[in-house]
């Protein structure tokens, strides 16, 4: 009996649970209590080479799980499970969930800045916290457009360990120095980058191409 009283509870209690933390993501991401930045998931949109450098926002937004990164870099269209691994969402897996979830058919456009052409983790293999970087550009890189930043987020410098280009950005280069110096690796879409060698935690500037 005590067992079963017990286990209404819990089920109260889960249900309860289930039923708080969606409303509360929802009703005001940018407004809970920030965490630590070494557990925050942030989004920034990258700039297409040749833009004036002098005017871009890259409109930083960050977020305390992945799944809540990629559903605004992605303009809300894939939502994953919220404890879902971050290292598991390649090209192929972010091309599926989005062809599963066209755009909204009210507008039939996809959301501005939500299509993603890299990321960036903390840690080698694809673990830790993460950078998306998206683009207005739905194409991506797939019709020849480069993008680049030529300097790294707050807390970002000398910090990436593994990357991944995606949307056809398959030459996505890491360069030791600001502006584009010193050092290079040039990732791919898949695991060239699951480590970095000598550019481990050197990143400075980045630059997307196909
Ligand atoms: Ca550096």
């Amino acid at each position: 009996m005590k067992h079963a009283t017990f286990g209404i509870a819990g089920i109260i209690l889960l249900v309860a649970g289930l039923a708080v933390a969606p409303a509360r993501v929802h009703a005001s991401p940018g407004a809970q209590s920030p965490p630590a930045p070494h557990e925050r998931h942030c989004v920034a949109n990258v700039a297409p080479a040749g833009v004036n450098l002098s005017n871009w926002n890259p409109d930083v937004r960050c977020f305390d799980t992945f799944s809540e990164a990629i559903s605004a870099a992605t303009g809300g269209r894939v939502n994953l499970p919220p404890d879902f691994h971050a290292g598991d969402l390649t090209p192929e897996l972010l091309d599926s969930l989005l062809a599963a979830s066209p755009p909204p058919a009210s507008t039939g456009a996809t959301p501005a800045f939500s299509t993603v052409v890299g990321i960036d983790w903390e840690y080698i293999n694809f673990q830790g916290i993460t950078y998306t970087w998206t683009t207005d550009h739905t194409a991506g890189c797939t019709d020849g457009t480069n993008y680049i930043t030529p300097s790294m987020p707050s807390g970002w410098d000398n910090i990436v360990s593994s990357a991944r280009g995606y949307q056809g950005c398959n030459t996505y280069i890491h360069y030791e120095d600001p502006s584009y110096g010193g050092a290079q690796i040039n990732c791919d879409g898949g695991s060239k980058c699951a480590t970095m060698g000598v550019m481990d935690n050197q990143t400075s500037s980045e630059r997307w191409q196909p």
